[in-house]
């Protein structure tokens, strides 16, 4: 995983936590758009950890990305939070047979590999670990939770407002309890396919709080933007 931060405000090492991001080659990362979306979070103003593990310590997997980047969207709208996906460009390539040999990109779906209800998932990032409370404030260590995939007609009765069936997903139990949360944005929903790889199905996008009852976490569908991934970073 990769993780957004703006340096030099407050909190951590390497400045205030953003969001999460998902290396998919060697000079690619998805994340989402609304993380990209206020004038604080110009990409000039945002610092690129990968290989990342506990945001309080210094570690030597660590790789701090600082030289400019871009970035590219692709129709976000922010009053219904579609098409919430953002690919960002480091300038230079990452060496996997080098300096960052111990850093890996996750595949992405394919058209046929679409997951479906009741498959099983991971959502993975440093957002809060509870809604409000204690936990409500960012765990140190990289965390990861299983949700299940949920079908369209229970995903859009839940967000009837903003749930696009072809380009979201949605995925958490009737009962609550798991769930990503606020921070979690931009992060993977990783599938595991019969043939054991595993997937970016997901990326994290929004929810009505966090863990609730009947109120799953809503994710941008990657297999929907493939032709628009191909285009921009030729992989
Ligand atoms: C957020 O604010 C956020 N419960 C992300 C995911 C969810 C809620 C909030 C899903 O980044």
């Amino acid at each position: 995983m990769a993780l957004f931060r703006i340096p030099k405000l407050k909190n951590g090492l390497y400045g205030e936590f953003m969001c999460g991001g998902t290396l998919i080659s060697d000079q690619y990362i998805l994340s989402a758009a609304h993380c990209f979306d206020s004038d604080d979070h110009r990409l000039g103003n945002v610092t690129i950890i990968l290989g990342e593990h506990n945001i309080e310590e210094r570690e030597s997997s660590t790789r701090v990305i600082r030289y400019a980047t871009n970035i590219y969207l692709n129709g976000y709208n922010k009053a219904d939070q579609s098409n919430d996906i953002a690919l960002v460009r480091l300038n230079r390539p990452l060496d996997f047979n080098g300096q960052h040999s111990h850093l890996q990109p996750i595949c992405l779906p394919t058209d046929d590999s679409i997951q479906s209800d009741g498959n099983s998932c991971m959502a993975t990032g440093w957002g809060k670990t509870e809604e409000t409370g204690d936990g409500g404030r960012t765990p140190s260590v990289l965390k990861e939770v299983r949700l299940p995939i949920r079908s369209n007609d229970y995903c859009r009765e839940r967000y009837p407002q903003d749930f696009r069936w072809n380009t979201n997903i949605c995925a958490g139990y009737d009962r609550g309890g798991r769930d990503a949360c606020q921070g979690d944005s931009g992060g993977p929903l990783n599938c595991q396919l019969n043939n054991g790889v595993w997937v970016i199905e997901g990326i994290t996008s929004y929810g009505r709080g966090c863990a609730r009852v009947d109120t799953p976490g809503v994710y941008t569908k990657v297999s929907a933007y493939l032709p628009w991934i191909k285009y921009v970073t030729g992989i």
